[in-house]
């Protein structure tokens, strides 16, 4: 079986990485070719169009920023079902719309492709683990096919229903991520306001009931005020946008999105998303 992976972000590298140690033989694309160097390094092999990985490969996953991309790499003038191949099974594993999700697989069926939306729930230290959590929309035959390869990606991987299940959970997912470390940044906050320092903060919460792994992870970053991307706050404030394109208006995710897109206009985007804090500490 030939894998074929498109998009080579913070998260398609170690996702494909994975594969690739798992013995799967992997040929890779990307808009910018020479991020796919550390790939080819451990044996990938690089596609020098979409049309060539389409023809090549049995299963081809995606896993790029937003709805554009997808749509550019599926869709497009040179995309995936531009190549005239018939039966791959393509895995999109970026966080996109549902109606995106939707409008991607009609165009996968009637171009002859089967299509399974597999958003993630995890950044960058989860992907390189394997330890994602993976939510699937699309047929369950298609889902058993690729099961193999999502647990090698991932700690769960769940069937949820039709063609934009998947997306859908991924939504509802991000909305509390998004709420959490918003509210994690506030705690901090409103803690130094009263001269509580931050590090004894961070202990206080990890021990606490409302600890989690998530901001734990964070303790590094917060404390030496430096955010390098895992998960890029730019992507947060989309997905909140989506979930209120969704339909979402209660107070809370009304208040994240608002807050997480006031952060991307200021400049804050290809931060990690926990650098809200250094936003709401400069108001
Ligand atoms: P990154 O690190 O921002 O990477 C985004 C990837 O998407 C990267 O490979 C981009 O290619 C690719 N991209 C972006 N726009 C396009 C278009 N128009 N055509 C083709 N390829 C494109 O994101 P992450 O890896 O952190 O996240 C990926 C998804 O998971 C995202 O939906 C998150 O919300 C969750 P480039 O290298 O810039 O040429």
């Amino acid at each position: 079986m030939k894998i074929g992976w498109i998009g080579l972000g913070n998260m398609g590298i170690p996702m494909a990485g994975n594969l690739l140690a798992a013995g799967y033989e992997v040929k890779v694309w990307n808009r910018t070719p020479n991020k796919a160097e550390p790939l080819l390094a451990r044996g990938a092999a690089l596609a020098g169009s979409l049309a060539e990985l389409a023809a090549e490969c049995d299963i081809v996953f995606t896993m790029v920023s937003d709805d554009e991309a997808v749509k550019a790499v599926y869709t497009g003038p040179e995309g995936l079902l531009a190549s005239g191949a018939r039966g791959t099974l393509a895995v999109d594993m970026s966080t996109v719309s549902p109606e995106t999700s939707r409008f991607v697989a009609e165009q996968c069926r009637q171009a002859g492709f089967r299509f399974l939306d597999a958003p993630v729930s995890g950044s960058v230290g989860p992907a390189k683990e394997g330890k994602l959590v993976i939510m699937v929309g699309g047929d369950e035959s298609d889902f058993a096919q690729v099961k193999p390869l999502l647990d090698k990606l991932g700690k769960l991987a769940l069937h949820l229903g039709p063609n934009g299940a998947g997306t859908s959970a991924k939504l509802a997912i991000n909305l509390l991520l998004g709420i959490t470390v918003q509210g994690a940044a506030e705690t901090l906050l409103f803690a130094r306001s009263m001269g509580i320092p931050t590090e004894q903060m961070l202990t206080i919460i990890a021990e606490s009931a409302v600890g989690t792994p998530l901001i734990r992870g964070k303790e590094a970053s917060i404390l030496a005020d430096d955010y390098p991307a895992a998960f890029a706050l730019k992507h947060m404030a989309k997905d909140l946008r989506l979930a209120r394109e969704e339909g979402v208006s209660t107070p809370l995710a009304e208040s994240v999105a608002a807050c997480y897109r006031a952060a991307l206009e200021d400049g804050l985007g290809d931060l990690d998303v926990m650098a809200i804090l250094r936003f709401l500490d400069r108001k």
